[in-house]
């Protein structure tokens, strides 16, 4: 796929099509233009612009901005949302959409080709008796169009796919691609399943998902920076995030600049350009810039490098979520355990030694608040000398309204069997999980937080992970 920006250029049989439909895309074009806004009053936020395929760097932050800042009453934004999208459906004779194979087949191949666990299914099924394996690799598709992008998905490896939009009507058209065999509405079985829903409303247990791919839908979000947001904190480690919309060649340069600058929206989520290294992973930490042995800064991490593809009439981004124990740099911290806020995060079943921050203040200086993982320990106890592993919290527990001020807050995956204020605590911390994020509710935060353990110890139980501590800060980890 290209990687240089450049005007669509119209690809396979449906070439031509796309300056004929526009935005309208293969609906009729008064009620697709609907779509836009015009003849139901103000624009949507956020709504889709008719910007000339042209992929500037420009930061054009307003969208977003606008989403963010403005109240949005999101159930009418939905509700109208929905209408227009029936309304789309039911007034169409030709239900297609231009390039709509090419463009299914293409961001299929964003979402899924060389995936880390499509080639860890492959080596279970080959270690497995019946040659086959159990393992499932899940997506999820926000904007139904026609299902031509879930059977995509399918036929390229996923076994589960779940397909959001706010449009009944749409669902089903959609729904008509699969035959009994393929689709299901039940349980956990295979294939494509159906749901109205916003994806901010997805359940965690739908998940968790290997790809998630927006089907030109983002920008009609009620508020697209959420809804990325969300969609990320519902992906396993490892998984593409691929936000694709369609554009129109014939848009006017008043409306390019409100396009949506997905870059500027993936900024602060826990997500790499494909682009990046692998091996060598997301740079954490601003000090590995100061040493110079990283061209770029963090920030500008995900805008130099995100993918654009043009291909099909539509501007394609496609990111990954890190997989765990990627920090390049271990970052190691010791401090004496402090008074946290007397909340009682044990309460919450989870007890967190909070760090002297002024003690930890170096290390911390490059580090985005987020939560981590690693390995602690109370050096000066010789019952619990050894390290064993740990989740770390570094940030301002927006949750509450504690105070302004970033603790470093550690959970020890170990029972003491007793508080150890005041004692020393040194902590390797190896990798990333997510950004810190406002829950709404403590239920909501200890429900991630169970999540965030989880996949911390399945992080630092892997023999790759072990082997890298041992390298990395020269000691062995206990087998707790
Ligand atoms: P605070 O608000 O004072 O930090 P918490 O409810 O978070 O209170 O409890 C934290 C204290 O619990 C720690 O300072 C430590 O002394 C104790 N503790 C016991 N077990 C653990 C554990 N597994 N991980 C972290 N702290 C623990
Ligand atoms: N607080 C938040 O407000 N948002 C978070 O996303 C968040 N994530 C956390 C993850 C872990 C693993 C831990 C241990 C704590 C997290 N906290 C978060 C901090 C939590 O609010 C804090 O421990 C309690 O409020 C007690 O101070
Ligand atoms: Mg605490």
């Amino acid at each position: 796929m290209p990687r240089t920006p450049a005007r669509a250029a119209p690809c396979g049989p449906n070439e031509g099509r796309l300056v004929a439909m526009s935005s309208a895309l293969a609906f009729p074009a008064t009620r697709a233009r609907a779509l836009g806004g015009s003849a139901l009053g103000a624009r949507p936020l956020g709504a889709r612009s008719k910007r000339p395929v042209i992929a500037s760097s420009r930061p054009a932050l307003r969208v977003a901005r606008a989403a963010t800042d403005a109240v949005v009453d999101k159930a009418a934004h939905n509700e109208e949302q929905a209408a227009l999208r029936d309304e789309m459906v039911s007034g169409c004779t030709e239900c297609t959409m231009p390039f709509e194979a090419e463009r299914a087949s293409a961001l299929a191949n964003a979402a899924l080709a060389d995936h880390s666990r499509a080639s860890a299914i492959a080596r279970d099924a080959d270690e497995s008796d019946d040659g086959t394996s159990k393992m499932s690799l899940r997506a999820l598709v926000v904007g139904a169009e026609t299902g031509k992008l879930a059977r995509a998905l399918l036929q390229k490896g996923a076994t589960h796919v779940l397909v959001l939009d706010h449009s009944r009507l749409m669902l089903d058209r959609a729904a008509e691609q699969f035959d009994g065999t393929s689709s299901s509405t039940m349980g956990n079985d295979s294939g494509a399943r159906f749901l109205r829903a916003d994806v901010c409303d997805v359940p965690a247990y739908q998940g968790p998902f290997d790809a998630v791919v927006f089907n030109d839908s983002l920008a009609t979000q009620a508020d697209p920076a959420e809804a990325l947001r969300r969609a990320v904190l519902l992906t396993r480690p490892g998984a593409r995030v691929v936000v694709s919309e369609r554009e129109s060649v014939e848009a006017d340069e008043a409306e390019s600049s409100t396009r949506l600058d997905v870059d500027a929206l993936v900024a602060d989520l826990p997500l790499q350009s494909t682009l990046d290294s692998p091996r060598l992973g997301k740079t954490m930490r601003r000090s590995d810039d100061d040493r110079g042995d990283s061209p770029r800064d963090e920030s500008s991490d995900v805008h130099e490098s995100s993918f654009v593809d043009l291909s099909c009439g539509s501007v394609t981004h496609t990111y990954e979520v890190p997989p765990l124990f990627k920090l390049r740099d271990a970052v190691a911290m010791s401090a004496p355990v402090v008074e946290g806020f007397g909340r009682g995060s044990r309460l919450m079943g989870v007890p967190t030694a909070n760090l002297d921050v002024d003690v930890v203040a170096e290390a911390l200086e490059g580090m985005r608040r987020g939560v981590y993982f690693g390995f602690a320990r109370l050096p000066e106890d010789g019952k619990h000398g050894k390290w064993c592993k740990c989740v770390v919290n570094v940030g301002a527990r927006p949750t509450f309204a504690d105070g302004e001020g970033v603790t470093v807050e550690v959970h020890a995956l170990r029972d003491f069997g007793r508080d150890f204020y005041g004692e020393r605590m040194d902590v390797v911390v190896l990798g990333f999980l997510r950004p810190e994020m406002r829950f709404d509710g403590l239920q909501a935060l200890v429900a991630r937080i169970m999540a965030d353990i989880g996949l911390a110890r399945g992080a630092l139980d892997d023999r790759a992970c072990r082997e890298r501590v041992d390298e990395s800060v020269g000691f062995q980890a206990s087998d707790e």
